[in-house]
């Protein structure tokens, strides 16, 4: 038996004392997308999300809706998946860290690392971001009025001091130089240099990974010492092992972990390499293949985020472009390197020019066309040489970008395929022919390429055009011109409308 080719991506679990915003889904729509693709060329996928629902955030969260933490967190939870599923988020899996056998899963690897010398207990004092969930040390921070803030959040530091445990973070600075400097994992390649250069300039300490019970009970008990509850960063990173069954099946486990992909925003790549890589380490675990990182959604000029309130609702998105138009969108903005700003006026732009005006124009058009001048049915022609050749780029182009996760990328070059399509309309006028078979087989190809290469990303679009038009999505590794023997056109869907207000007019 053939065996088939695994791969496991995960996003951050988000925190759920607020419901998801645009910031969240363009992180899951990206894993989504990637997801998607992957499986279409026959990948086994197993896509991770969930939600992260421990620690002093979440307590306070909940104890400002004056209700018990569970109750609170299973409503959010809720919310998340609500989402996603508006969104078309094809995970296999939602975990949540109230779940069971993550919390067994985060006990057993809290006494391993104990039993093997690396956490131990001694008294903290400094400075507390809960925002982050994360301590501050000096030179880290910023201060306003002579007192310490956090950079991201823009708020007050706690001071903290308190007998904890900690985790010998320390004892890994040469582990975590050696495998950020020789392996590929962190992509792009310049945020692993990020943290190297922050590894060889300061002392890497030690860090809590446990807060006395008094300060915060909502958590996961230390297992060997109940008046303690574990650091929320170090049962939240574990999830990503706990979902694949670390304690309860190994062979599944092994599997998925050796291409464990994990997509974060670029506020978390210190958590995602320094203190997730030495707490695999610590467990005799390699560190994950690729940790991919991607930059900020502004809005007014500030990283997007619930506790600055610059937040854009993810229902105003699928109100205004739906669910397709507004996946399209977030991974035509989606940048791993530059903070994009969120502005409707653009994406209004992008939707009516890329989805209204270029590819649904090209499906509408064509569709059309085949119906009038051929009753529907198209059968094989010879594509015109030029056309095939730049379609051939063309798909070349997509499928390297995809290959670098470079998913805005790609799809300009389905765009240009669409582009294509209707500019051969144009010089070729079908319309003006007795028999345009030949011309309408040409531009059906290309609508079927294009088709087929968004389909990660519209899925309900393009299985509409493919079940409208007779063709089925296939693998794009393997895509083939003049392989449809005839094109069957039942309807010339709209697939995506006008803006019924664009913020020109507004
Ligand atoms: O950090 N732009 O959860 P979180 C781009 N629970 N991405 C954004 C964004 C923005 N404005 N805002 C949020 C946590 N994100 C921890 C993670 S994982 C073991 C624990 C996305 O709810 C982005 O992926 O604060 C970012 O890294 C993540 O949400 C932070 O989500």
């Amino acid at each position: 038996m053939v065996k088939v080719e695994a791969f496991y991506i995960t996003t951050p679990i988000y925190y759920v004392n607020a419901p998801p915003h645009v910031g969240h889904a363009y992180t899951t729509l990206f894993a989504d997308v990637v997801a998607r693709f992957k499986r279409l060329t026959g990948v086994r996928v197993f896509y991770l999300t969930g939600t992260d629902e421990h620690g002093l955030k979440i307590q306070r969260a909940a104890e400002s809706q004056g209700k018990p933490p569970k109750v609170f967190v299973d409503e959010v939870a809720e919310v998340f998946k609500k989402y996603w599923k508006s969104l078309d988020i094809s995970y296999d899996y939602f975990i949540r860290t109230t779940d069971e056998l993550h919390e067994k899963t985060v006990k057993e690897a809290f006494t391993q690392i104990y039993k093997k010398g690396y956490i131990y207990k001694a008294r903290y004092s400094g400075l507390y971001c809960v925002e982050c969930e994360k301590y501050y040390a000096p030179g880290e921070y910023i201060e306003i009025g002579g007192k310490p803030y956090c950079p991201l959040h823009n708020k007050p530091l706690e001071y903290m001091e308190e007998e904890t445990y900690y985790f010998k973070l320390s004892d890994f600075k040469d582990y975590l130089l050696e495998v950020l400097e020789n392996r590929d994992i962190v992509y792009p390649r310049h945020y692993a240099q990020e943290v190297i250069s922050k590894l060889k300039s300061e002392s890497l300490r030690d860090i809590s990974v446990a807060r006395p019970i008094e300060k915060v009970w909502w958590g996961i008990p230390v297992p060997f010492d109940d008046k303690y509850v574990i650091y929320v960063w170090f049962d939240a990173l574990l999830n990503y092992i706990s979902a694949i069954h670390y304690l309860s099946d190994r062979e599944k486990f092994k599997e998925y972990w050796s291409v464990a992909h994990h997509v974060i925003g670029k506020d978390i790549l210190w958590f995602h390499t320094v203190v997730w890589f030495s707490i695999l380490k610590a467990l005799d675990l390699e560190p994950p293949r690729r940790v991919i990182v991607h930059a900020f959604l502004t809005s007014k000029g500030a990283k997007m985020s619930k506790s600055v309130g610059n937040i854009v609702s993810i229902d105003e998105m699928l109100q205004r472009y739906g669910v397709d138009g507004s996946r399209y969108l977030f991974a035509r903005i989606f940048n791993m390197d530059k903070d994009s700003e969120f502005s409707f006026e653009l994406l209004d732009n992008v939707y009516i020019s890329e989805l209204v005006d270029t590819y649904g124009n090209l499906v509408r058009r064509a569709g059309v066309l085949a119906q009038k001048k051929c009753a529907g049915r198209v059968y094989r022609r010879s594509i015109d040489s030029k056309v095939g050749e730049e379609v051939v780029v063309k798909i070349g182009e997509y499928l390297e970008a995809m290959k670098n996760y470079e998913v805005s990328s790609a799809l300009q070059a389905v765009m240009d395929i669409a582009r294509l399509g209707n500019q051969y309309l144009n010089e070729t006028k079908p319309w003006e022919k007795s028999d345009p078979s030949k011309e309408l087989y040409n531009v059906l190809e290309l609508i079927r390429i294009s088709t087929i290469l968004l389909a990660p990303v519209t899925p309900r679009a393009s299985r509409i055009t493919a079940e409208r038009f007779g063709f089925n999505i296939e693998n794009p590794l393997k895509l083939r011109l003049e392989s449809i023997e005839r094109y069957t056109v039942t309807e010339a869907p709209i697939l995506f409308r006008k803006l019924k207000v664009t913020t020109q007019q507004e």
